[in-house]
């Protein structure tokens, strides 16, 4: 690691472990908070682990509302990170519930596409992608989302704790490989494991990262 990096990592140790709040919830467009910082957007399907990779992030185990129930989250979530205000977090309704009723499926699309269309704030998305499954097609039509948005966005591989290292290996290749030819993709993955706190303090600086630069 290049003492650039280690630089980054620490930094972002400190603002992550320094004042963090929910801010709001935004159910529709007309809630959205003004985009008067930038923000990074925590996009995956339904219990891949947003909540979790939220919390383990702020090491603050309430923040984000976590569950068994898949579609607990259904609003965008708006976490203030640091005093003064250094930018946003957000948390996104999962997606590919299959249970879900067609009007929330509905209703969700426009929310997302016309967040992520709007948003100049939104400097970084990352998708989150479970690594017991790889990228579904539920996960292929949200990076067609992004890349028709031109919003940048990097994968971030979740629950790394519940396969083996060979099993990581390969999901983690078979990843890079899938979204290689994709424009707004970073083309480096991050693997985590909430349960764990691997990744973290990569993910942390990937965070800060995104934020700072330009
Ligand atoms: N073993 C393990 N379990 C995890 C990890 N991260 C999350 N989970 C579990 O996965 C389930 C779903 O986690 P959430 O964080 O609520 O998932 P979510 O993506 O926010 O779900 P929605 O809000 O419904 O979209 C919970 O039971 C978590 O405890 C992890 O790193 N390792
Ligand atoms: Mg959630």
């Amino acid at each position: 690691m290049t003492e650039e990096n280690t630089d980054l990592i620490e930094e972002a140790r400190k603002l992550f472990s320094g004042p963090i709040a929910f801010l709001k919830s935004a159910p529709t467009l007309d809630f959205l908070p003004d985009m008067d910082v930038n923000e990074v957007a925590f996009a995956g399907r339904s219990n891949v682990g947003k909540s979790s990779l939220l919390n383990a992030l702020t090491n603050r185990n309430g923040l984000a509302r976590t569950s068994n129930t898949p579609g607990r989250t259904q609003e965008l979530n708006f976490f203030d990170v640091g005093v003064p205000l250094q930018f946003r977090l957000v948390d996104m309704p999962g997606y590919g519930y299959a249970k879900a009723p067609k009007d929330v499926v509905r209703k969700w699309k426009f929310l997302v596409n016309d967040y992520l269309r709007g948003r100049a704030s939104l400097k970084r998305a990352l998708v989150l992608i479970d690594s017991r499954h790889g990228v579904k097609d539920v996960d292929n039509d949200m990076l067609d989302m992004l890349d028709g948005a031109a919003v940048s966005y990097r994968i971030v591989l979740t629950k790394a704790d519940k396969i083996k290292a060979s099993e990581l290996a390969a999901v983690t290749q078979a990843t890079a490989d899938a979204i290689r030819k994709r424009p707004a993709a970073h083309p480096d993955i991050i693997v985590t494991s909430s349960e764990k706190g691997m990744g973290i303090p990569q993910l942390r600086a990937a965070v800060l990262q995104s934020v700072t630069q330009g």
